[in-house]
Order: structure tokens, then sequence, then C-alpha cells
């Protein structure tokens, strides 16, 4: 497996940065989101430590990216599951910066760095994945027979134009993330609407989520099959949120989310603890 050496702002993932992200290596994963970030280099999917004395060898592969977004997560996971060796760039506060604006004029993460791409960058999470997959002929995670493919394919383009902008409308006013121009949550309708709102899009999730198990992964652990593909990366890291609003998953999803981790171990483990840190951040600031 691959070491991830992460940038970053040198602040917790659960508070927002206001500085440039400094060169600190940081503690990945479980403890991350809660705590700030110690100058140790990090675990990473291999369980091997980088020396704190030795400069981070530069990486051909960077990932800019937010501990506490699953779109993020979806990609860490992903990278440390590939054995890609990888630095991250902890871009929590940065992102509309005009240094990466100028990269990135959708001032979106994940982003990866990568040679070879045309414009050098390259972001949205699944594309990441693909032409990582592609590029490393890792078939394991996206099978090239056009028919198999066209499936993970399928699963993810659902996720992204059909489960996700439910999920966002659902848990993005619980996790403190903006919302979307144009949608109640947005705008300065009353509470009471934007608590509909939010309720309807709760509602809603069920549909698909109950598509992904018995359309996509059909009687299969995995949408993948017997191993998870990127679809199956980008669905688990998905689910990670709905926890935020005490989602009542059905049992299949539990189970899943379990097999992942377990099949997946540290590398899934490492990101889904900076998602669940903030996560649980964020309920005891409601708590309060
Ligand atoms: N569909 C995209 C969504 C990416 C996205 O929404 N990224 C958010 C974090 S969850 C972001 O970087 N926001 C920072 C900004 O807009 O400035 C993906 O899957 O990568």
């Amino acid at each position: 497996m691959a070491k991830a050496v992460t940038k970053s702002a040198g602040k917790p993932a659960t508070k927002p940065a206001s500085k440039p992200a400094a060169k600190t290596a940081a503690k990945p994963a479980a403890k991350a989101a809660a705590k700030p970030a110690a100058k140790t280099a990090p675990k990473a999917a291999a369980g091997k430590t980088a020396s704190k004395a030795k400069p981070a060898k530069k990486q051909a592969l960077t990932i800019s990216m937010l501990k506490p977004s699953v779109n993020n997560m979806t990609v860490r996971v992903f990278a440390r599951a590939a054995g890609l060796d990888h630095a991250e760039t902890d871009a929590w506060g940065q992102t509309r910066s005009p240094e990466y604006m100028a990269r990135n004029p959708a001032h979106l993460t994940p982003m990866i760095e990568d040679k070879g791409l045309p414009r050098g960058v390259l972001w949205e999470s699944c594309a990441i994945m693909q032409y990582l997959s592609n590029k490393h002929g890792l078939e394991k995670f996206y099978p090239k027979a056009p028919a198999k493919r066209a499936m993970i394919d399928s699963a993810m383009f659902y996720l992204i134009g059909t489960l996700y902008p439910y999920v966002a409308r659902a848990t993005y006013p619980a996790l403190g993330f903006p919302q979307y121009a144009g949608e109640v949550g947005h705008s300065d309708a009353h509470p009471e609407r934007k608590s509909e709102a939010q309720k309807a899009a709760v509602a809603a999730i069920a549909e698909p989520l109950e598509v992904f198990h018995s359309f996509f992964r059909n009687g299969k652990p995995f949408i993948g099959g017997k191993n998870p593909s990127i679809a199956d990366i980008r669905l688990a890291a998905t689910l990670e949120f709905l926890a935020v609003i005490n989602y009542a998953l059905p049992k299949w999803a539990k189970e899943y989310m379990a097999a992942m981790e377990k099949k997946l171990g540290k590398a899934y483990a490492g990101p889904a603890g900076d998602v669940r840190g903030y996560i649980a951040h964020v309920k005891s600031q409601a708590n309060a």
C-alpha cells in the first residue's frame, strides 16, 4: 500500500483554516478531525510512519482535499486502497484563494495534480478515480470490459446526479456546509420551509438507496462483485454523512459499510475517521 503524506493547514479539520497550508505533516484519520494536526508524519494505509526528521519525498501525485468531506474521502480512500504514492494538501479555507482558483476555477476539492493532465489538474471525485484507474491499469477497481465498466459508471453517475443531491440537502444544514444556490436552504425562506425541504430530501433518500442494493449489487457483496469497485468507494463514503442526521440506514447498508471497511482496512478507516470526527464535533456542538 502507498504512503500518503499530508501537508496540512496545521489546524483542526473542524475549523476553517484562515492561513495558507503550512508544510507540516498531519496525523491521518481518526483523531485528526478532533485535534490540531500534530507535526508528526502520518501513518498511511501501509501502516508505515514516515520519519519526522526526513523531508517528505516529492510525490508525483498530489491531492488537495478537505478532511470533513465525503467527496474527498472517496478519493483519499481510493488512493490508499490502490496503493498509489501520493501527497495530500489540506485545502481548508484555501479553495477560493486566487492561487487555487487560478488552477481550478471551480474551486472544488478533491483536486489532483498529476503530470500529463492537459491542464495540470483534475477535479470531480469519480473522474479522478476513473483517470487514476485507467492510468495505472487498476482493473480490480474499474473493470475494462465495456459492459462491466458501464455498470460502475452508471452507479457513479446515478449517485452524483440523484442520490448525492438528496444527501446534501438532507445533511448540509446539520453539517454547517453551504447550501446550493437556488435551493430553499440557501434562501431567506422561513425556517419552517427550510425544515420541510430538508425533511423531503431525507424522505427521498430511501428510493435510490434501495436501487443501489437491489439493482447494482444484485445479491453480490459489492457493486463491483466480490471486491469493492470505485462505485462502492463512492457509495460507502457518501453514506457516512447520513450519521449526522441519525438516518436509519437499512440493515443491508450497515452491513455493506462494515464490509467495505473490513475489506479496505486502514485505507478506508483513516479518511472515514476524519469525516466521523467532524460529524462527532458537529453533533457535540449541537448538543452543547
Ligand atoms: N461532485 C464533486 C463535488 C465536490 C465538492 O462539492 N467539493 C466541496 C467539498 S464537499 C468543495 O471543495 N467546496 C469548496 C468550495 O466550493 O470552495 C465531487 O464529487 O468531487
